[in-house]
């Protein structure tokens, strides 16, 4: 996690999805751009990464949890903490978009999980005829399901790269650093200090 033992501040993103939507191919794109350490676990694969954001460098951790049906009653108990959401759609699969669109539903739901970001990667875009950006954005009718959260729909491809890193960025943006776990901690030191009238 931190360099040289030191512990970096966290941050926890939720990778989800049903089967077979593309999250362990994700994630291990994003390995061969980004140095990253694996722990690969049955029933889930987890991922760290450092990135920076307002000059701070942070850890990332990326759960991919399951999509398969009996899986997916665990994702509840990968909740807490989580900086931002990413449900991964598998673009060229309009059968099951029902399916995905009612997880999102039931993702949003979760009290542990409100007013956490949203991004919904829009994958397998180099799928001919997949479903574009846009249709999955008004298929699941983000803007009415997402009044009180920041969200975006962005089209990737796991396989190509294509979008994968705009994604990422897009997903280091929408962190909040008040759900950064060591950096919570700091300011909240550094609210009491005032507080205390030490300054
Ligand atoms: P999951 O972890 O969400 O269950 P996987 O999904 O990452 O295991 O991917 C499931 C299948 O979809 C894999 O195919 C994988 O190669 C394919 N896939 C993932 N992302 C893309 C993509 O962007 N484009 C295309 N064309 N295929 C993708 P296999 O055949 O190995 O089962
Ligand atoms: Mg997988």
């Amino acid at each position: 996690m931190g360099q040289k033992g030191s512990k970096l501040p966290e941050a926890r993103i939720l990778l989800l999805g049903l089967d077979n939507a593309g999250k362990s191919t994700l994630l291990y794109k994003l390995k061969h751009n980004i140095s990253v350490k694996t722990s690969p676990t049955v029933g889930f694969n987890v991922e760290t990464m450092e990135v920076r954001k307002n000059k701070t460098n942070i850890s990332l951790t990326v759960w991919d949890v399951g999509g398969q049906g009996a899986m997916r009653q665990h994702w509840k108990s990968y909740h807490q903490d989580t900086a931002v959401i990413v449900f991964v759609v598998d673009s060229s699969d309009r059968r099951r978009f029902n399916e995905a669109k009612r997880e999102i539903e039931k993702t949003l739901s979760s009290d542990q999980l409100r007013g956490c970001p949203l991004i919904v990667l829009a994958n397998k875009q180099d799928v001919d005829n997949s479903m574009t950006a846009s249709e999955i954005k008004s298929g699941i009718n983000m803007s009415k399901l997402c009044p009180d959260r920041d969200w975006f729909v962005q089209p990737c491809s796991a396989s190509t790269g294509f979008g994968v890193e705009e994604a990422f960025i897009r997903v280091v943006n929408m962190i909040k650093l008040s759900h950064v776990t060591g950096i919570k901690g700091n300011l909240k030191e550094t609210v009491n200090y005032i507080r205390g009238g030490r300054y």
